[in-house]
């Protein structure tokens, strides 16, 4: 395992709502140079200053040649198609999710790299998994597209670290909330938009219930649960690719009423779509303490702290006329 001045690390899937913040980070960590954002789109507009690299995660070719051109030792591969997008195209989840896997493991176990990081989420649960405080080992039966592929890929990163000794760790992300890149194509992303609108328009239409109840975490916490693990001593861990995090959790109604503490003005209403059926399938909260237990994992943001912090940020941009990048 590299020392963590030494590391090279590649981002696959570095514009997206986690990559683009996660990037920064592991830049002010480890220098600039040593981490390579890639995606499939042509450039990097992310606010870190480094080497981006164009890379399809199904090209297997041009993704060796990025870990060639920049002595790769670490890959956090962050490329993915969420849970409603990948209930449209459940096709392309699978190829993308699976695929881009598959071509990043492989390329670990040939290269010879240290270590490969593959987020998972609360979308491996579902029927029959208990809702409340789910525990860390229990039934896996996702109702989604992308909830299939992300069991896949946590018995792939096992498979491959029992079988091949890759190095291959990751996390079951909850919602993420965060104000720099939005998030697309997941069902937790009205826990996003909710904060555009109230400082854009004051009111939000939201997609699902308002008691649909489900595990939520605010950035920062997010970047530093994906550091904290990548960076964690291999003794310690009994697990490999699906460690539960948990932040809070909370409804659509209840994140409105905190909103509401700040903008007295904002209204909600509710339009289900077919995103509350996912949202109905994954747990309202998560027991973590595996994380907690064997790397450290202790959030630092509740409902209340990460409210005041996401409508500062975006109440100083929306008045500096630049609210959406
Ligand atoms: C989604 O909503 O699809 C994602 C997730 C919970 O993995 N944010």
């Amino acid at each position: 395992m590299p020392g963590r001045k030494t590391r090279r690390i590649l981002v696959t899937g570095s514009c997206g709502q986690i990559g683009s913040e996660l990037v920064g980070e592991l830049r002010n960590r480890y220098g600039n140079e040593s981490v390579v954002a890639s995606d499939i789109k042509p450039e990097w507009d992310g606010e870190s200053e480094g080497p981006f690299e164009r890379a399809d995660v199904l090209d297997d070719g041009r993704l060796r040649e990025v870990i060639r051109d920049h002595g790769i030792d670490t890959i956090v591969h962050m490329a993915a198609i969420l849970s409603a997008k990948g209930e449209r195209e459940p096709q392309a989840a699978w190829k993308v999710n699976v695929g881009g896997l598959m071509n990043a493991l492989e390329a670990a176990r040939e290269m010879g790299l240290s270590q490969v990081l593959c987020p998972s989420s609360i979308a491996v649960f579902g029927k029959g998994t208990p809702r409340e405080n789910t525990p860390q080992e229990t039934v896996l039966k996702p109702s989604t597209m992308y909830g299939v592929t992300k069991v896949t890929g946590e018995l792939l990163c096992d498979y491959y670290a029992e079988k091949f000794g890759v190095d291959a760790r990751g996390l079951r992300y909850p919602g993420i909330v965060s104000a720099e890149t939005l998030p697309g194509g997941g069902t937790t992303d009205y826990a996003v938009e909710i904060f555009y609108d109230a400082v854009e328009k004051g009111r939000y239409t939201c997609f699902l219930r308002e008691d649909a109840r489900l595990p939520m975490m605010y950035m920062p916490d997010c970047i530093n649960a994906t550091i904290q693990l990548m960076e964690a001593e291999p003794s310690g861990l009994k697990h490999h690719g699906d460690y539960n995090v948990a932040a809070m959790s909370f409804t659509p109604a209840e994140l409105a009423e905190e909103i509401h503490r700040s903008i007295p003005d904002f209204e909600i209403d509710y339009d289900p779509d077919y995103r509350q059926k996912i949202a109905e399938s994954w747990p309202s909260s998560i027991d973590d303490s595996a994380a907690r237990e064997e790397w450290g994992w202790k959030p630092a943001y509740d409902l209340e702290r990460m409210t005041e912090d996401m409508l500062e940020r975006l109440r100083k941009r929306h008045e500096a006329g630049a609210l959406y990048k």
